[in-house]
């Protein structure tokens, strides 16, 4: 950053302490992730410079023989990874992805489905406050108050009663398997439109780690930087089914991103996403993808084995989402604990919480971030060990935050 730390030297030190800040620390928030070099070089490339709107070979401005060879690789990077015949890779992130679905698939008033943010789900499958919600008549539906599993009778009993013209299906914090095949039936039942929203499990799929929904469901979107580490970004892919049910799909879906919802793609952007799918067709992915799930159920179990409440009693992905009430302790006041002692995890809401959001009664934690830096089963078991003590006594913060910076210098982050 020789020339940054020259012109502008405030926020070069900024990134310089973020820097320090993720070397030394844990970054467990199941979302995040580290990103290769690569990546950061093509994000922080020059393509950054141009505007690009439109598509392939239909720009709405010169300059651009470059900027249509590599997004035609970007989605081609895309169809091959997740085996779709479509794949739009111009959404800014995950929301705009979202947005674009309902616009391309859904009037203003219509009904949609989707799975509630306090059970689990995202603003943008229909929570009350988002637009989602405003300009969409939505129906929530949760999990099962025992099992904390995606309550399937309910979501059928709704999608009868309710007759959705789109079902998203998708989570921020659910630690299980989805179960595309049942849920591509209840869509096929009431003649509704199925998008899987895999953003948090993105890296999973393309990695064989957690079953692809791409034959069961219409639509596919996804974040680019979550499991599949890529950078921020989104992307939303077409399936073989979708495109039998509605031929004009995939034009649908273009069209609603531009010019229906977004102007220029960032090009950059495009540019180091293709790069991230390139990393995740390898077979190194492969084995990162399955080792993230075996970290999580490793430190899934050594959690348990301190009393450790997990919904839905385990995780077969990415991430664990805490039930702190035995601990005596809530959600806020853990994540600031445990931040002190360098573990970055969130507080979160946790089904049927009897707590405020703000103040949730559970925290989520998630394995992408630090498998990237190389840690195992073993490492997990140390982790759980730190999480222990810092929620079990204050008082071992800081003899904590001294072994964690120890720690890390065993894992650096990718260079
Ligand atoms: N903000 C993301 C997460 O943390 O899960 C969801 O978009």
């Amino acid at each position: 950053m020789a020339k940054l730390k020259k012109q502008d030297s405030q926020i070069a030190k900024l990134i310089d302490l973020e820097t320090e800040r993720q070397k030394t620390s844990l970054e467990m928030i199941p979302s995040e992730n580290h990103s290769s070099p690569a990546v950061r070089e093509a994000l922080g490339s020059i393509l950054t410079d141009k505007y690009a709107e439109g598509y392939p070979g239909k720009r709405y401005y010169a300059g651009l023989k470059y900027y249509d060879v590599l997004e035609d690789l970007c989605r081609d990077r895309a169809k091959k990874l997740f085996k779709v015949p479509h794949a739009n890779v111009q959404p800014y992130s995950g929301s705009p992805a979202n947005a674009a679905v309902y616009m391309a698939v859904c009037e203003p008033g219509d009904t949609i489905m989707g799975l509630a943010l306090p059970m689990g789900g995202h603003l943008t499958h229909g929570w009350k406050v988002n637009f989602s919600a405003k300009f969409f008549k939505s129906v929530q539906y949760g999990v099962d108050e025992k099992t904390h599993l995606l309550n399937y009778s309910e979501i059928e009993k709704l999608a009868k009663e309710n007759k959705p013209k789109l079902i998203f299906v998708g989570a921020t914090a659910y630690p299980r398997i989805f179960d595309w095949k049942k849920l591509g039936e209840i869509a096929d039942s009431v003649g509704a439109y199925l998008a899987a929203d895999i953003a948090h499990i993105a890296g999973l799929v393309a990695g064989g780690a957690h079953p692809s929904p791409v034959p069961f469901v219409h639509i596919v979107t996804t974040t680019t930087h979550k499991t599949l580490r890529g950078p921020r970004g989104g992307m939303i892919m077409v399936t073989e089914k979708g495109l039998k049910k509605d031929p004009d799909l995939a034009k649908k879906i273009d069209k609603a991103i531009f010019p229906g919802f977004q102007g220029g793609p960032h090009m950059h952007q495009v540019a180091a996403i293709a790069v991230c799918l390139k990393e995740a067709g390898t077979s190194a992915f492969k084995k990162y993808a399955n080792q993230i799930v075996k970290n999580a159920k490793a430190l899934a179990g050594e959690l348990k084995k301190y009393e450790f409440n997990l919904i839905s009693g385990g995780t077969e992905n990415h991430l664990l989402l805490v039930d702190l009430r035995n601990k005596y302790i809530g959600g806020p006041e853990a994540q600031d604990l445990l931040e002190e002692a360098g573990i970055t995890i969130n507080k979160n809401t946790i089904p049927f919480d009897p707590a405020p959001p703000f103040k949730p009664s559970g925290i989520r934690m998630g394995t992408p971030a630090i498998t990237t830096r190389g840690m195992k089963e073993k490492e997990m078991k140390i982790i759980a060990g730190w999480i222990n003590e810092v929620i079990s006594s204050p008082k071992n913060v800081r003899k904590v935050r001294e072994e964690i910076k120890k720690f890390c210098k065993k894992f650096p982050l990718p260079e």
